[in-house]
């Protein structure tokens, strides 16, 4: 069992219930939390619901920053909403146009040693200034914005020990890169990386950011670096370095597992398609023709990325076959490269500026053509992610991208005839609020608009006796939330819960045949209960809660699976869906598309740590779960909110 970490430190001083036992759960306080607007308008309307009047949580932001194409009226509806319902409950809004909810955050909010809870799974960027940051679907924040605690699976901490320093032209994305190739994207629920080691102070706060924001796709609760000097002078350059504190593992610390990495031996990697965790070697890629280069995203968009990317291109053009898109990641960077003249030597070299924001990333925007090559500097590449078919996405750092994006192929950074643009640590941030609307005192008298676009949460009804199913679909390892409830057009749907449920599964929609949600309807038509078959990992990648209530809002009532992943468990127990485990894994093969699927008495099997016996198509299958006592109540209940309202 690890002991002194950093990890630990912050679970005890936030420890509320629970065994301190790795596996079990462990109930925390949450000092923040932080919503972004895809996700957020589902997390307020369930506070309305709640009838929480003001936030209890010690800090609260509102962020606008994934839906801001505006195609149609329902995104500015959405964020109207969302400003008149922030100012309602005490909350801090962050205008459209100033930036990425991590990168804000990170430079304007964040606080080493306090907990951050955020309804998007790359909140924990924040442990890159030493906050326990982590991702959770939009229910769970608002129930933190309410005062209610957080649980957690007490985790086992996986020490990283850095040693060395990054070379010119390698990374803070090679380095979690690396870890990528190690751990993979499954099999690391219940874990929390902690970073140490020499190496460490070698690194600066945005170079730590990337590196937690990117451990997202570990599949791990969170990832953290100590507080430290460099925090300090982070916080410091930010104007807020009084609200730094020192926060460093015991000198005798154990961890549960330690990996090493070597910055000085590190080169350059890429993520290939379609897997974040699909990891090879620049070298092997090396010539390959590139049409597409974008910088940007919560994972490398901080100004200390976008000066090294202004310092290559000044003077320069790029590649007369590259279209290369730059994104800043808050108005903060945008405003400083503007006025230091960064921003100017971006614009001669050729390259499009888009606004700080999500964008391509969510695929809101720069589709690549078909068949050609995309690099990116952001964190997932899932397929299709980018808005097209078939896509080929690779991630990279940027400096890889800015590379490829002079020399219209994969191009090994090192080999440019151009000396590595090296910076001081900023000392002092432009620091312009002007984009961020603090809570007021008379909250009481503010009008909360909602637009027609924007419909109420559903709610379920509680847990049958029989679960008498029929399976919907079977799919095979590593589904994502992309794949269970894609973005990019259909984002703008995020607050119509009906349209939103249409496009369900989309992507294994096949000509001519039904899709998920008529089959789904057909199967709750017929007086069934809906079921969805997968293997290892379900539910991979964003936190977005609709990936559990567009399929309950279709009648799915069970997920059974080999593994599902955390964030994505949670929201299914949330809206009372069954997350259940193949007990044995060929039992996934007696499985059919439409196979029936029985569970007797499943109110009276579901006990903490007990088997259940279903059947399907009338064979005897063994499944298990992880559920605790207070999921199963939830489950029973039909989803947290009838639990509470
Ligand atoms: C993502 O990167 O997939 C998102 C879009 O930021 C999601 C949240 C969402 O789907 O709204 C996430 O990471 O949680
Ligand atoms: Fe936005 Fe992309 Fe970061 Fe998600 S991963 S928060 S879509 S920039």
């Amino acid at each position: 069992m690890a002991k002194g970490t950093v990890t630990q430190k912050i679970i005890d001083k936030h420890y509320i219930t629970g065994d301190k036992i790795q596996g079990q759960q462990t109930a925390i306080k949450i000092d923040q939390t932080l919503t972004q607007d895809a996700t957020g308008t589902m997390a307020y309307l369930e506070l309305e619901a709640m009838g929480v009047d003001k936030v209890k949580a010690e800090l609260s932001v509102s962020y606008v920053d994934h839906n801001m194409m505006q195609n149609g009226p329902e995104n500015r509806n959405d964020h109207i909403y969302l400003q008149t319902v922030a100012a309602a409950k005490g909350v801090y809004f962050s205008r459209p146009g100033n930036g990425i909810c991590h990168q804000v955050h990170l430079e304007r909010f964040g606080v080493p040693g306090k907990t951050l809870l955020g309804s998007d799974s790359h909140t924990p960027t924040g442990g890159g200034i030493g906050m326990m940051a982590i991702g959770a679907g939009g229910l769970d924040i608002a129930l933190a914005m309410a005062g209610e605690p957080f649980r957690l699976i007490y985790p086992k901490v996986i020490g990283v020990n850095l040693t060395g320093s990054l070379p010119k032209w390698i990374a803070a994305k090679d380095v979690i890169l690396k870890l990528l190739s190690i751990l993979s994207t499954k099999g690391n629920v219940g874990s929390i990386v902690e970073y140490f080691g020499e190496g460490v102070s070698t690194l600066s706060v945005p170079e730590r950011a990337t590196i937690t924001n990117m451990g997202a796709e570990l599949g791990v609760t969170t990832s953290i670096f100590p507080s430290d000097n460099n925090t300090k002078g982070f916080l410091d350059a930010q104007g807020r370095g009084d609200c730094w504190t020192e926060l460093i593992a015991d000198t005798d610390v154990e961890y549960d597992e330690i990996i090493e990495i070597n910055l000085s031996t590190l080169l350059p990697l890429v993520a290939c398609p379609s897997s974040p965790d699909n990891i090879k070697p620049l070298s092997e890629l090396e010539g390959e023709i590139v049409k597409q280069v974008i910088i940007g995203s919560c994972t490398n968009s901080s100004f200390k990325d976008l000066m090294m990317v202004a310092n290559v291109l000044k003077g320069r053009q790029i590649h007369q076959d590259v279209t290369l898109a730059i994104a800043p990641g808050s108005k903060q960077v945008m405003e400083m490269l503007g006025r230091n003249g960064a921003l100017a030597d971006i614009i001669a070299s050729g390259a499009r500026i888009l606004e700080a924001g999500c964008g391509a990333c969510i695929g809101q925007g720069q589709s690549p053509a078909n068949g050609s090559l995309t690099l990116r500097t952001f964190n997932r590449n899932f397929a299709g992610r980018t808005g097209t078919k078939g896509d080929l996405a690779y991630l990279v750092s940027p400096e890889v991208a800015i590379a490829a994006a002079l020399k219209g192929q994969f191009f090994n950074p090192t080999k440019l005839d151009i000396e590595y643009p090296t910076f001081e640590d900023v000392k002092e941030f432009l620091v312009n609020d002007n984009m961020i609307i603090p809570p007021i005192e008379d909250n009481e008298s503010v009008e909360i608009i909602r637009k027609p676009t924007i419909g109420n949460p559903p709610t379920n009804a509680p847990l049958a006796k029989d679960l008498s199913g029929e399976v919907v679909i079977q799919v095979e390892d590593k589904i994502t939330t992309d794949h269970i409830m894609p973005a990019g057009i259909h984002l703008k749907l995020r607050s119509n819960i009906p349209a939103y449920s249409q496009v369900v599964f989309e992507c294994f929609t096949e000509e001519g045949k039904q899709s998920f949600a008529e089959r789904a309807t057909d199967v709750r038509d017929a007086g069934k209960h809906g079921v969805i078959i997968a293997k290892d990992s379900y539910g991979q990648g964003s936190s977005r809660e609709h990936a559990a209530i567009c399929p309950m809002y279709l009648g799915i009532k069970a997920v059974i699976a080999f593994a599902i992943e955390r964030i994505h468990s949670a929201n299914l127990i949330n809206f009372g869906i069954l997350p259940l485990i193949f007990k044995n894994q060929d039992d996934y093969n007696i499985a059919t598309e439409t196979s029936k699927v029985e569970i007797c008495d499943i109110c009276n099997q579901l006990k903490v740590g007990a088997d259940i016996m279903a059947k399907i198509d009338g064979k005897d299958v063994v499944l298990t779960h992880n559920l605790s006592e207070e999921d199963i109540k939830i489950i029973l209940a039909g989803g947290k909110l009838n639990c509470v309202q």
